[in-house]
């Protein structure tokens, strides 16, 4: 099977999932969902309007991923990549050093002179990227074996996937048992190249290779939490989920050729569920309370 055919949006979709959710967790993953969201689209308008010029990486379209993962894992040690914004607020990493690190202030949690990558948060155990993709991925290893019991959540690229450090890493961890959840953020692209001009093997196949239990699936985010709680008590495990990326690598660009358009698709499945207005709510507040928050730090900057 190629890659390219497992690009759906409904890859390994369990019918009627959403449904099986009590309505306050429904509403807690949109709120996640919904916050990842805004704060991406507030870091972009910051940087078109001049008050961002660090280096960005944003995860709009792909929201549901980290969205999905943290609502089985957050707590757990967190190893991202350099798009990791949305994991670093679905893992409750603090929003004051983060938008601090973007504005480039001394009191962002890189001094203000990382931009997206390096961002980090240790108290909430959240480690930061140093720029060499993949990387993180025998880091999360090193941890899950200097911190038995603990558990470690590696995100990684499609592109990194790629990366022999990396697949060597699922071989040892697979050896080792270490409590482990791998998270593919599969948005088909390394930079501007797709998957299909870069190799024929899939991820989800080389993981069981090793021993490794894998899932191959679409970023439906109730599916991703729901597999990212099955596969908690069965680490060490690989997610490769399919996703959009809806802006350019890096920066604020758009091509607007997504394959689809999660946001969407969970407002319609919300609506659905007769969640419309819940929804509806929830997004303008998260949306209110990141303006708030750039509000403020921008004042900060200011009177600096
Ligand atoms: C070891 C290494 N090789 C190459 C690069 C250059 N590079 C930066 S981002 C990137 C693509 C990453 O793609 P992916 O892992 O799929 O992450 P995405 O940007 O799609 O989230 C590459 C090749 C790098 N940073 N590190
Ligand atoms: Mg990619």
């Amino acid at each position: 099977m190629m890659s390219r055919d497992l690009r759906r949006p409904d890859l390994g979709a369990i019918p009627g999932l959403a449904a099986t959710w009590p309505e306050a967790r429904t509403l807690e993953l949109f709120r996640r969902l919904c916050e990842i969201r805004h704060f991406d689209l507030r870091v972009r308008r910051g940087q078109i309007e001049k008050d961002v010029d660090t280096l960005i990486y944003l995860s709009v379209g792909q929201e549901s991923v980290a969205a999905g993962v943290s609502m089985a894992m957050r707590g757990s040690w967190l190893l991202g990549q350099h798009r990791g914004h949305s994991f670093y607020l679905a893992f409750d990493g603090r929003r004051e050093p983060l938008v601090d690190e973007l504005l480039g202030l001394p009191t962002g949690c890189c001094g203000g002179m990382g931009g997206s990558p390096p961002i980090h948060d240790i108290e909430r155990r959240i480690v930061g990227h140093i720029g060499l993709i993949g990387d993180q991925v025998p880091v999360a290893a090193g941890i899950a074996m200097a911190r038995p019991g603990e558990r470690v959540v590696s995100v990684f690229g499609d592109g990194a996937a790629e990366e022999d450090y990396v697949l060597a890493t699922l071989g040892m961890a697979a050896s080792r048992k270490l409590p482990i959840l791998f998270v593919c953020e599969d948005n088909d692209l390394s930079v501007l190249t797709p998957t299909r001009d870069r190799r024929e093997w899939l991820l989800a196949d080389v993981a069981r290779g090793f021993g490794i239990e894998a899932v191959d699936i679409a970023d439906d985010p109730w599916l991703v939490a729901h597999w990212a709680e099955t596969l908690s008590d069965r680490l060490p495990a690989v997610m490769n989920v399919r996703t959009c990326r809806g802006l350019w690598h890096v920066g604020t660009g758009s091509d607007d050729n997504a394959d689809w358009d999660r946001f969407a698709l969970v407002r319609e499945t919300l609506a659905e569920l007769g969640l419309a207005d819940k929804a509806a709510a929830i997004e303008s507040e998260t949306e209110k309370g990141v303006e708030e928050l750039w509000t403020s730090r921008l004042r900060t900057r200011s009177a600096k």
